[in-house]
């Protein structure tokens, strides 16, 4: 495999599209060399027919806000590859929205669905809707008018979208009751489902548990824990949140969050009322941390992240490419041993390159923010079997699909020094699945 040329060509055919390149970049990089042990791949053109997504649909979103003014949005749903079962992944409302934001998503959700042992192919989807500042009611119609043309595009056995920024269990409310209207059918077609209509315990805080159960497994391979531990976290949604709650389970101290105005630094730790406020914060469609410190009577550090603060573990839950270089520097030189994403590709290619340098603990997204998506496939599971599972029953199912994927990881990525090198090890770990079952089945 000629990675240079085949990142040559892409960047003549999607110019511009520097998240989709990124994102491609990194897995090419990792899986070269199994690539080139097996003729096979090559022979079925299994790059160039996983680079590109299967298809990919846009449509208008047309929609009145309060004062009768008519909006038009953009949607879109990418549907990447579907070997090893139905189109899965999230949908984002967010103004930064394009497209190749959606492909680097649906890019990723490809390995990392693999990954999770369950059968769910990649996908990804949104708009450019920017949900800040809007009343129930916009949201609602922005999310039926939305609905509207996705529901021709998934079903159950077909794609399943489900949340991700902007995305929580409101809007797939709004969205499940557009779609069961319009299909005249209730099946699982959406995951994050309220629980009295088709949704499982568990997956609200799926994604920031899944990413602390990751990184748990990652210290164990050093003999540490989260106990007594100072983490740092990013970001304050759905992610952030999760993993506020288990990192205090665990014994660990949380002392910042973050928005796109600043962070807070709470040194008597984020814990009890403190995590059921960020709820709040998420609630008010206000997209600001800043009222946290007028709340608790706590430090708010405008227009900056809180990789400057020193901790033991850090664990990233905004967005992609927030945690740069000199960040990444800052956490090493603070003495951090321990770096789990919760967000996709949150930290940049220089930061990535300083953690490994460094040998630090560091775990990608698309292995350790996967309980997400996980648990979105157990939620598939009941919905098929029409039945619930209690919270114990799909924590446990959370716990070992991370445990599965942190060996797999290990698997694919130790070197002969024993530094296990966590990205290599997810990259070659969910390619080797999709792209065998592709072999397996043809070119089509
Ligand atoms: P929420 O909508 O619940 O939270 C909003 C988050 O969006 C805030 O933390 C905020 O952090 C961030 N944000 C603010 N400005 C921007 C911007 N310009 N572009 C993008 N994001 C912005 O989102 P989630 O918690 O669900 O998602 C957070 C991350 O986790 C994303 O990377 C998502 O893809 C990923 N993820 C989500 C999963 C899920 O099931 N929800 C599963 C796996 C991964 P800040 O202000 O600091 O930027
Ligand atoms: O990025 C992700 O994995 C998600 N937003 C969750 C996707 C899902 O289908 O649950």
């Amino acid at each position: 495999m000629n990675v240079e040329k085949i990142m040559n060509d892409l960047q003549k055919k999607h110019p511009g599209e520097v998240e989709y390149l990124q994102a491609v970049r990194e897995v090419l990089e990792s899986i070269e060399e199994v690539y080139n042990e097996n003729p096979q791949f090559e022979s079925a053109g299994i790059i160039e027919r996983l680079v590109e997504p299967d298809r990919i649909l846009t449509f208008k979103v047309p929609w009145t806000d309060d004062n009768g003014k008519v909006h038009v949005n953009l949607g879109y749903r990418v549907q990447y590859n579907n070997a090893i079962g139905p189109y899965k992944g999230g949908l984002r409302f967010h103004p930064s929205v394009n497209l190749s934001i959606l492909k680097f998503l649906g890019f990723e959700q490809i390995f990392k669905n693999s990954l999770t042992t369950l059968p769910m192919g990649g996908g990804k989807g949104g708009s450019d809707f920017d949900p800040k500042g809007k009343s129930n009611a916009e949201v609602m119609r922005f999310c039926q008018s939305f609905m509207l043309e996705l529901w021709k595009l998934i079903g159950p056995e077909t794609d399943v979208p489900a949340g991700d920024i902007g995305v929580g269990g409101r809007e797939i409310g709004f969205l499940y009751g557009m779609y069961r209207k319009l299909a005249r059918e209730n099946t699982g077609v959406l995951t994050g489902k309220g629980l009295n209509w088709g949704g499982s315990l568990i997956r609200p805080e799926a994604t920031g548990f899944g990413n602390v159960y990751f990184a748990q497994e990652m210290l164990k391979t050093k003999g540490e824990s989260f106990k007594g531990k100072t983490v740092c976290i990013s970001g304050f949604g759905n992610v952030a949140w999760g993993a506020a709650i288990k990192v205090n389970e665990l014994g660990g101290k949380v002392v910042t969050i973050s928005g796109p105005d600043g962070y807070i630094y709470d040194p008597e730790g984020i814990s009890g009322e403190k995590i059921d406020y960020m709820l709040e914060l998420r609630a008010s469609n206000q997209d600001i941390v800043k009222p946290y410190s007028f709340e608790f009577g706590v430090e708010f550090h405008a227009g900056k992240t809180p990789w400057e603060v020193k901790c033991d573990i850090a664990l990233p839950c905004a967005t992609q490419n927030e945690l740069r270089k000199e960040d990444a520097e800052k956490l090493i030189k603070n003495g951090c041993i321990c770096v789990s994403e919760g967000a996709n590709m949150p930290s940049t290619p220089e930061a990535v390159e300083i953690f490994l340098k460094n040998k630090i603990l560091f775990g990608p997204g698309k292995a350790a923010n996967a309980g997400g998506v996980g648990t979105s496939g157990l939620e598939m599971t009941q919905n098929s079997m029409k039945l619930n599972w209690t919270s114990e029953e799909v924590d446990a199912k959370l716990h070992h699909i991370m445990v599965s994927i942190h060996e797999a990881c290990v698997k694919h990525g130790k070197d002969e020094t024993g530094f296990v090198d966590y990205v290599k090890g997810a990259n070659i770990a969910g390619f080797l699945k999709v792209a065998n079952s592709m072999v397996d089945q043809g070119i089509i």
